[in-house]
Order: C-alpha cells, then sequence, then structure tokens
C-alpha cells in the first residue's frame, strides 16, 4: 500500500510574495521584558505587512541596548552599528550614496539626547528621509542605568537619587528644527506604535518617533516616570491614529464616521486618519504642536500620538537637486569627469 505525504500548508505571503519569517533577525539577547524587544516585534511586523522589499532597505544605529536591536530584525537589509551618538551622520553619508535605500535609524535615549544631540539636531533640520526611532527609556540601559537628558526632572534611580535636570523633549525639539513627521508612542501599546511605524513607513522625509520604551533592569521602579506602571498611569492620547495603505481596498468615507477625523495623505498615496484630536488640534501647526507637548509635559503626563505632520516640504535629497540614479551605481566615467573638464574649469578662471 503506498502511502502519501500531505503537501505543507501554503505559508502567507505579503504583496511582494515574502513570508513573515524573512523579515525576522537573530534572537534577541535583551533583557525578558525590555521594551525594546515588543519594539523589534513591531517593525518585523510592519514591514512585512506594508511589503517593504527588506533588501532595500538600510539599518542604522549608534550604541547602545536600544543601538543592538537592529541585529534582531530584518536580517536580509543592509546594517550599520556606527559609533556612540554617530549614527545620523553614517544615514545622511549612507543615504547620498544611494538613495533608492529606505532608511531606518534605531537609536537610544542617551545615543540621541546625550552624547548625540550635535548629530541629531543637524538630522532634523536637514528633513533626510529617515525613520528615526528612539527607544527611549530615560536611563543608559546598557551601562547599567545612569540617567539620559530625556529623564524628568524628579525622576529617581534604584537607588532613590532624584535626577535634578529637566528633561530635553526630542519631539518638541525635531519639530522646532524641521522634522516632517514627529510622533511618540509606547512600546507596549501595540496598535499605537504599528500605525505610526508604518505612517512612517510611508513618509517622505524624517520621521521622528520617539517610543517610551522602558528597561525593566535600571529603571521600572517606583519613582522612575518612565517604568510601565507610570507610562500606564499617566498616558494620555492626543489622538487615535489609523493607517490605509495605498494598496488597500479599504475606502476611507466607508470606515469612518465623515466629520470625526482628519486625514493626513502620505507620499506613496496611503493616508493617516487621526481620530478623537483634541478641540481643534492641527496637525500642520508647528507651534500648535510644540506648545500642546509643553502643555502636557507640565501636567506631569505622557502625551501619545501623532503631533506634527508635513507632507510639503522637499526632503535633504531633493534639496540638492540630486541625480536620479543612485550615486552607488554610477560607472567611474559619470563619477570622475574626465582630464578635459578640469582644463575647461582652469581655463575659465584664467
Ligand atoms: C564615545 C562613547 N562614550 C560612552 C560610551 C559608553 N556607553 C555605551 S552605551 C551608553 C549609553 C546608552 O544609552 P542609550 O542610548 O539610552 O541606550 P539604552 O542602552 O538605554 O537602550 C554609553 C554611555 C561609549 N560606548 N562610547
Ligand atoms: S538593561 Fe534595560 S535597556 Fe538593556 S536590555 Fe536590559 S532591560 Fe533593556
Ligand atoms: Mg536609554
Amino acid at each position: 500500500m503506498s502511502t502519501v505525504t500531505a503537501p505543507p500548508p501554503p505559508q502567507k505571503v505579503n504583496r511582494i510574495g515574502l513570508e513573515a519569517s524573512e523579515y525576522r533577525g537573530l534572537k534577541t539577547t535583551l533583557c525578558a521584558g525590555c521594551g525594546h524587544n515588543s519594539i523589534s516585534e513591531r517593525i518585523v511586523e510592519c514591514f512585512y505587512e506594508m511589503g517593504v522589499d527588506p533588501t532595500q532597505v538600510i539599518k542604522v544605529s549608534g550604541i547602545g541596548c536600544s543601538s543592538k536591536s537592529p541585529a534582531y530584525f530584518l536580517n536580509l537589509s543592509h546594517g550599520f552599528n556606527a559609533v556612540h551618538g554617530r549614527m545620523p551622520s553614517v544615514a545622511t553619508g549612507a543615504l547620498l550614496a544611494n538613495h533608492g535605500l529606505l532608511a531606518l535609524g534605531v537609536t537610544g535615549d542617551g545615543d540621541t539626547a546625550s552624547i548625540g544631540i550635535g548629530q541629531f539636531v543637524h538630522l532634523m533640520r536637514r528633513n533626510l528621509p529617515i525613520i528615526y526611532l528612539i527607544e527611549d527609556n530615560g536611563c543608559y540601559g546598557l551601562t547599567k542605568g545612569q540617567f539620559s537628558a530625556t529623564a524628568d526632572l524628579g525622576s529617581k534611580l534604584k537607588s532613590g537619587t532624584p535626577n535634578d535636570l529637566p528633561p530635553i523633549d526630542t519631539c518638541a525639539l525635531a519639530i522646532q528644527l524641521g522634522a516632517t513627521f514627529v510622533a511618540r508612542s509606547f512600546s507596549g501599546d501595540k496598535k499605537q506604535l504599528q500605525t505610526i511605524i508604518k505612517a512612517a513607513i510611508a513618509h517622505n522625509g524624517t520621521s521622528m518617533i520617539d517610543v517610551i520604551s522602558p528597561c525593566v533592569t535600571f529603571n521600572d521602579h517606583k519613582g522612575s516616570t518612565k517604568s510601565y506602571a507610570y507610562v500606564r498611569e499617566h498616558r494620555n492620547e492626543l489622538n487615535e491614529v489609523d493607517f490605509v495603505p495605498f494598496f488597500s481596498e479599504i475606502h476611507i468615507e466607508e470606515e469612518f464616521e465623515p466629520g470625526t477625523t482628519r486625514e493626513v495623505k502620505l507620499h506613496d498615496g496611503s493616508t493617516l486618519v487621526l481620530k478623537k484630536l483634541e478641540d481643534h488640534y492641527d496637525p500642520s501647526d508647528d507651534i500648535l504642536a510644540i506648545r500642546t507637548l509643553h502643555e502636557h509635559a507640565k501636567r506631569g503626563e505622557v502625551l501619545t500620538g501623532v503631533f506634527y505632520a508635513n507632507t510639503e516640504k522637499e526632503n535633504f535629497l531633493e534639496l540638492l537637486n540630486m541625480v536620479d540614479e543612485p550615486l552607488a551605481t554610477l560607472p567611474d566615467s559619470r563619477i570622475c569627469p574626465p582630464e578635459t573638464a578640469l582644463q575647461e574649469v582652469m581655463q575659465e578662471l584664467r
């Protein structure tokens, strides 16, 4: 009697024919329960669901537990682990060489707001097309939990020592400097974080996302304002966010009640839908966004949502008026002008 082996069950694939497993990375070595691990999972889901070609992505990071996390997602992508706080210049160089890549920067609050603040501010004012995601735990997790520059005034270390300096609000700073998509989320909020990352993938310009991501080992105790308990208790959502990708069949008018939402059309034709906005909140008003952030911070609240979206401003690469083909793909004959071109220039200068 012959035995018939059943064929393996069909694997689910996305719109470019890849399985979710092709978006994963190595097994994490971070602490169990670290917020950074949840963010890695969201990145895998979003890039898979959006059908991004992982071979056309570059992951860039600095130094820290957060900056280690690109090893745990998108194994098929390019990657560069830069020096502490110096990821923005590496990312800028990579995109100047190959603007065909989708850049994903993953960094920490120490990497960004402490040692890396100089590079951060210049990245924001350039509006480089990059997703810049801060895994914000208010401390230097990798070096045993010292306060970073995003730690709140009065927040306490495990030893009970209070922080006596005011925090840098990376979102307010990014808006003031020129980033064109600015949001804050929480590693424990799967739906909000997924929506914001998908919108950032569709945005053409700098998407600055600050994700509160508790460090369970050094900053998750009573007295810390970056603990799971504190964020859950003091969280206030500025808006409920929904995302409709350009390839989806869903029509926004059918999904949501008219008049209750504000829609932001993104570069690739996708739509970000903002619901339940605070009274008359306008996400294209940068001054209002900064004021709103300061007001909520003064009340000790952790405000999350999409604060600012500007889909009109040209990005850094457009501003430089670069050739259409990525520089990395041009032959030497087009990158190095011949001897005669130099002679012509010299002639003009005589
Ligand atoms: C030039 C330099 N200075 C200091 C350090 C030590 N150091 C390594 S990681 C780190 C802070 C990391 O904090 P953060 O970016 O918030 O990442 P987290 O570990 O909290 O995710 C520091 C100070 C270093 N590696 N290089
Ligand atoms: S030390 Fe903190 S930030 Fe680092 S992996 Fe552990 S929980 Fe995460
Ligand atoms: Mg940190």
